[in-house]
């Protein structure tokens, strides 16, 4: 038997760094043509193409059956428009496997979504457990003026469906609302979505 090593990392919970020579994933605005409602707010940014998320991963985990992945999101803050900036979203290629998410450092929305369109949201702050179930896609917000930073914790065998959400979108979207922020249906949704 090849047994998996115990360790340990260090999370600095205000930047969500994981300073170990772990795999970072960067997603500017490039990264997401077509995702935000404003085509024209997005055409105006595309100069300055900002970075919108990151994704520092707490090891190299195997994609095997019983491991488990462990990350943290960085969602800095600005918007497109009226929408905050925001995580492309995805169902789980293995769409039964639910995922937990822990809220670090500031303020955020996660969206959740059923293949037929149904949609939820809760708000998340430092402290904040959230579960996300089984067979629902799932994207992160923030809604606030700092970044927003959470740990995800998933089975490493998940996989990814981004295909999905590129396609369709989500069905609702999180627009500022004066100094806070709502939930309203997007204009650009185009049906079930799996
Ligand atoms: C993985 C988990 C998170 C996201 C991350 C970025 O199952 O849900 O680690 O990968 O928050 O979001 P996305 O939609 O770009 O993968
Ligand atoms: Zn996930």
């Amino acid at each position: 038997m090849d047994y998996t090593p115990s360790f340990t990392v260090q999370i600095d919970l205000a930047s969500g760094a994981i300073p170990v020579p772990g795999i970072i994933q960067r997603r500017f605005l490039s990264d997401m043509p077509g995702y935000y409602a404003d085509a024209d707010a997005e055409n105006a940014l595309k100069a300055a193409n900002p970075l919108i998320y990151e994704v520092h991963y707490g090891w190299d985990a195997p994609k095997i059956d019983g491991q488990l992945s462990f990350g943290t999101t960085i969602i800095h803050p600005g918007r497109v428009g009226d929408e905050f900036f925001m995580t492309k979203g995805h169902y789980h290629a293995k769409a039964q496997c639910a995922e937990v998410y822990y809220g670090l450092s500031g303020t955020g929305v996660l969206l959740l979504m059923t293949p037929q369109g149904e949609t939820q949201y809760q708000e998340m702050r430092a402290g904040t457990v959230a579960y996300v179930p089984p067979y629902m896609a799932h994207r992160t917000v923030n809604v606030g003026s700092d970044n927003f930073v959470f740990l995800s914790l998933f089975a490493a065998d998940a996989g990814y469906d981004y295909g999905s959400i590129e396609q369709s979108g989500f069905a609702s979207i999180v627009v500022a609302d004066g100094a806070g922020y709502r939930v309203i249906a997007n204009p650009r949704f185009n049906g079930v979505t799996r």
